[in-house]
C-alpha cells in the first residue's frame, strides 16, 4: 500500500529552527545580592552559548527572591526589590555577555517606572543585547493585604499593578515570539490572544510554591501536574512552542517547584530539567513545526465561532442561570 505523504505545509522550506536554552535558577535567598545572581545567570548563559543556544530564557523575578511571600508596609522596604532601570549597573554585565555571545535573552524582574508604577515585568532582547520586547504580568495571583489564614503570603496584588501592555508579540528575524509570566499560563486567554497575533513561541518564567498556602492537603505532584497540563494544553490548542522556566528550590524555608519544560506544538514535552538548582535545558525548536496545526485543526480563521465568545470579554465572574430555568 502506498501511503501518501502529508501535503507540504506553506512556508516549510525556510529553516526557522531556534536553539533555545531554558535557564532554570535554583533558590535565591533574601540576603543574596543582585551581583551574585547576575553571575549565576552569566554562568548559565556561557553554558548555553557552548551548547549552541540562540535564545536563553530565565525565570520570573530572576534577580531576587520571590519577595511577595513577605508582608511589607514600608514603601522603601518594598522598593528594595524593584529595578528603576534595565539594564542597571548591576545587570549590565548580563546584557554585555549576551551581546558578546550574540544570544537573545529573556528574564523577569520587578519594574519601578519613572512615574512610580510597579509591575511584574519581563523583557526580550535581540542578539545585540537591545531590548525588543517588554511584557507586564496581567494575571496577578494572590491577595492585596496580609492574610493571617494562609500558611504563607502571596502579596502580588499588593505590590504590583496589573500589566498595562496587553499581550504584545515581537517579530524577530526567526519568527514571532511572545512572553507571559507564571500565573498567566493558567489562563487560556493569555495564549489565545497572542496566537491571534501569529505567535509561534511563548516564553515564560515562574515562581510556583510547592505548597498551597490555603490547602495543606494539596500535594506537590498535583501542583506539578497542573503546571504541565496548562502548558501542554496551551501549546497544542494554539499550535505553538512554549518554553517555561522555573525559579526552584527552597528560598528562606519556602519551596518552589522546578519542572522547567519546553513543549512542542503537539503539546509534547521535549525537554525538561531534573533538579531544583541552576540548570540549563536545551532544545532545537523549529518554528515551522507550528504550521501544520495552524493550517488544520487550529486554523482559527476557518474554525473559530466568535459570535459565541462574547461573554469571554463581557464578564469576569460567573453568572448562573436563574432558578427553575432549563
Ligand atoms: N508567581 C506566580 O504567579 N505564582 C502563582 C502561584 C499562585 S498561588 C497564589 C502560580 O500560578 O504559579
Amino acid at each position: 500500500m502506498v501511503v501518501s505523504k502529508p501535503e507540504k505545509v506553506e512556508g516549510s522550506s525556510r529553516n526557522r529552527t531556534i536553539v533555545v536554552g531554558g535557564a532554570q535558577l535554583g533558590p535565591i535567598q533574601r540576603a543574596d545580592g543582585r551581583g551574585d545572581i547576575v553571575k549565576r545567570m552569566i554562568s548559565l548563559l556561557d553554558e548555553a552559548k557552548e551548547r549552541g543556544c540562540e535564545l536563553v530564557v530565565f525565570p520570573e523575578l530572576a534577580l531576587t527572591t520571590f519577595f511577595p511571600r513577605w508582608n511589607y508596609d514600608d514603601a522603601a522596604e518594598v522598593d528594595q526589590w524593584f529595578e528603576r532601570e534595565i539594564p542597571s549597573a548591576e545587570t549590565q554585565p548580563l546584557f554585555d555577555r549576551a551581546a558578546e555571545h550574540g544570544v537573545s535573552i529573556s528574564f523577569g524582574f520587578a519594574e519601578l517606572t519613572a512615574s512610580g508604577e510597579h509591575f511584574n515585568t519581563s523583557i526580550l532582547t535581540d542578539d545585540s543585547g537591545a531590548i525588543v520586547g517588554r511584557y507586564r504580568k496581567v494575571h496577578l495571583p494572590g491577595h492585596d493585604k496580609f492574610d493571617p489564614q494562609r500558611s504563607f503570603q502571596h502579596l502580588e496584588k499588593k505590590y504590583f499593578l496589573p500589566g498595562d501592555l496587553g499581550f504584545p508579540v515581537t517579530r524577530t528575524p526567526k519568527g514571532i515570539l511572545g512572553m507571559c509570566i507564571c500565573n498567566d499560563r493558567r489562563w487560556p486567554e493569555t495564549f489565545r490572544v497572542m496566537a491571534l497575533k501569529g505567535v509561534e513561541m511563548v516564553v515564560l518564567g515562574y515562581n510556583t510554591p510547592s505548597a498551597n498556602s490555603q490547602n495543606p492537603e494539596e500535594k506537590v505532584d498535583l501542583r506539578m501536574f497542573h503546571h504541565q497540563l496548562v502548558l501542554q494544553a496551551a501549546a497544542y490548542q494554539n499550535s505553538i512552542w512554549v518554553v517555561a522556566v522555573a525559579k526552584a528550590g527552597v528560598e528562606d524555608g519556602h519551596g518552589l517547584i522546578g519542572g522547567s519544560v519546553i513543549v512542542n506544538p503537539e503539546g509534547e514535552i521535549v525537554a525538561q530539567t531534573s533538579t531544583e538548582e541552576d540548570e540549563l535545558m536545551v532544545h532545537a525548536c523549529n518554528l515551522d513545526d507550528t504550521l501544520f496545526g495552524k493550517q488544520s485543526q487550529f486554523d482559527f480563521a476557518r474554525h473559530r465561532r466568535i459570535e459565541h465568545y462574547g461573554l469571554i470579554t463581557a464578564q469576569t465572574g460567573v453568572i448562573e442561570p436563574p432558578d427553575g430555568s432549563s
